[in-house]
């Protein structure tokens, strides 16, 4: 295992990576955001190209000796505006991650206290889109919009509304939990009806666009973002994919408005990842992944749980807790982990419990997918999910905020002994290990 030097030098690190190998391996993860990348990757990710500084642009950096990440770099733009086909596009690939991508174009592009409206984040957005706790609200006007009350999807009339309204200069589509596909142009549409400037972030769904399973934002959205370590596979990291007529704001956005020193070791492992990117063996798993969720959906459906939106068109699906009682997502969350299936809490659209207690759990099929599991596997998936559904959504939140985090850990305590846990923790373990993790 590549391994050998860490644990001769730093054997308590090493100790704890190989337990999260095992943890990765024996487990389900079905966080949506998550996947597996390749060894290539991870090679290039762990490189010596960890040791240059390269500030600014190729051609034109603030330290010498850039010859070698000038040309990775470059080949990274070039492999990111080929397999999204927006060859006309400029794409900086500098950002760190998500949020610092999604700050630098407002920064690139806005001016401080300018409006954007983007959706809510107990409604599918996030964090960056504009949630009060986070700089994008605390520097700039945001308004939102919600998903349909009774359809809990999109309302591009509603939508359109409140863009004339209130006259954003950015209007943000692409979202953190939203499981139904999302029309691209009508956003880009919408935006330009009001002299709006048309942004998707792409992050969650970036496979599926490069799978031609999702529609694609480009060739007419004008600032498209991503990150690089959910579905793509790559390295953590994020790509800004910006019309020409923006070029100069955008990286100047990145740097030096939000940035310093570009990762290039991360863009290195960017550029593999396109690369792998583009083979039919990816195509597949973006179809999958599809096939996958479905398949899911239909068995947690069947099994007598309530899903947001009443299914899925993507990656993920979410299940609404609600009718159980609110503020239990925690409880499942927990519950599952005990059982080696990680998933996350998360709020649903109209939540009556606050965000860290909220009634919803957010479930994806991108990991499981590429471990080369399929609907057969998704099923039976499915069925011990909702077994831990049913077995432990009686747990109630209590009112009093002061008791809620002691109720949790008296909860946890309890699941070790259950034998429903040791249960599905064992059929899990058995499912998993005959799928091999890719990169280990
Ligand atoms: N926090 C990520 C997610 O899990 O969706 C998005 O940044």
């Amino acid at each position: 295992m590549h391994t050998t030097i860490l644990q001769k030098e730093d054997p308590e690190i090493a100790a704890l990576i190989e337990k999260e190998a095992v943890r990765q391996n024996e487990g389900f993860e079905m966080i949506p955001s998550e996947s597996y990348a390749s060894e290539a990757v991870l090679e290039a990710n762990g490189s010596i190209l960890n040791n240059k500084y390269a500030e600014n642009y190729p051609g034109r950096r603030y330290y010498g000796g850039c010859v070698n990440v000038d040309a990775i770099e470059r080949l990274c733009q070039k492999r990111a505006r080929e397999v999204f086909h927006a060859e006309d596009y400029h794409v900086n690939v500098q950002p760190y991650s998500g949020s610092p991508a999604n700050l630098a174009v407002y920064i690139g592009l806005l001016q401080l206290g300018d409006t954007i409206m983007a959706l809510r984040l107990d409604h599918g957005g996030h964090l960056t889109h504009g949630n009060p706790m986070n700089l994008s609200a605390k520097a700039f006007k945001i308004v939102p919009y919600e998903v349909d009350a009774k359809s809990e999807t999109l309302d591009y009339d509603a939508i359109a509304k409140i863009a004339a309204e209130h006259k954003p200069k950015l209007i943000i589509s692409g979202f953190t939990s939203y499981p139904r596909v999302i029309d691209f142009k009508k956003f880009h549409d919408i935006a330009k009806s009001v002299g709006a400037i048309s942004m998707a972030d792409i992050s969650h769904i970036s496979a599926l666009v490069i799978g031609g399973v999702h529609p694609s934002p480009f060739p007419f959205t004008d600032v498209v973002t991503t990150t690089t370590h959910k579905t793509l596979r790559g390295p953590r990291g994020a790509m800004i994919f910006c019309k020409q007529g923006y070029k100069e704001q955008i990286d100047k956005g990145v740097f030096p408005g939000m940035q310093g020193g570009p990762h290039e070791h991360t863009i290195a492992a960017i550029a593999v990842a396109l690369k792998e990117a583009k083979t039919p063996t990816f195509k597949a798993y973006a179809e999958q992944i599809i096939k996958n969720s479905h398949a899911l959906a239909e068995t947690l459906i069947s099994e007598g749980l309530k899903l947001i939106s009443g299914g899925t068109d993507n990656h993920l699906l979410m299940v609404d807790m609600r009718p159980f009682g609110p503020g239990r997502g925690i409880f499942i969350e927990k519950a599952l982990e005990a059982a080696e299936i990680s998933v996350n809490k998360q709020p649903i659209p109209n939540d009556p419990a606050p965000p860290y207690y909220p009634s919803g759990v957010r479930i994806g099929t991108p990991v499981l997918t590429a471990r080369g599991m399929k609907e057969d596997e998704m099923r039976k998936a499915g069925k011990l999910i909702a077994k831990i559904f049913h077995a432990f959504s009686a747990a109630e939140l209590p009112e009093d905020k002061t008791l809620r985090a002691q109720a949790v850990k008296d909860f946890v305590a309890t699941l070790d002994a259950h034998p429903l846990i040791a249960e599905v923790k064992q059929q899990v373990k058995d499912i998993a290990l005959q799928f091999p993790v890719p990169g280990m």
